[in-house]
């Protein structure tokens, strides 16, 4: 029989980073309180967690790989949001975005999480900011913590 390896949804004896961008502050607040619902469902020790604020999600990877390099942290979460709609930047801030996230990641070991809304209309990213399409913000935690937990058993391996 193979083994079977997942990390599970159990938070306690999580240490826990949250950045988050304060760009279109009226949707990442709401991915903010999403991550703050999945930390409490999941027994995250809010004491075990610190939220660190950032202007846009082009600071997203520089932040997360500072954070990501004390080794204080079993995963680090990036919350954001850019709408194609709002800027000719678009391709740029979120292409960064997404490829710096990865690249942290990777360089530093430690699960770096995109929980970054990309959407081409204001009404979009509602909807995946606590609307009828979930709240990325939650998904991201839940991410955070089965990656961390996964990483923590293959790490035993
Ligand atoms: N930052 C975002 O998080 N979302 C956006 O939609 C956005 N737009 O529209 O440009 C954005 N720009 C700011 C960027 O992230 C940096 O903070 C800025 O360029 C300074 O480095």
């Amino acid at each position: 029989m193979p083994r079977t390896l997942e990390g599970g949804l159990d938070g306690q004896d999580l240490t826990l980073a949250i950045v988050v961008s304060r760009f279109n502050k009226r949707l990442t607040e709401r991915l903010l309180g999403g991550a703050q619902e999945a930390l409490a469902k999941h027994g995250v020790d809010p004491e075990r967690v610190d939220v660190v604020h950032v202007p846009g999600s082009f600071e997203l990877p520089l932040t997360a790989q500072r954070l990501a390099e004390t080794g204080r942290y079993q995963a680090v979460v990036c919350l954001g949001c850019v709408v194609r709609g709002e800027t000719p930047h678009f391709d740029y801030v979120a292409g960064q975005a997404a490829s710096g996230i990865a690249r942290v990641g990777l360089d530093t070991r430690v699960p770096v999480i995109f929980g970054v809304v990309t959407a081409d209309t204001l009404q979009q990213a509602l909807d995946r900011a606590g609307g009828r399409e979930g709240n990325k913000g939650f998904d991201a935690v839940l991410t955070a913590i089965e990656m961390a937990n996964l990483l923590k058993k293959l790490d035993a391996l």
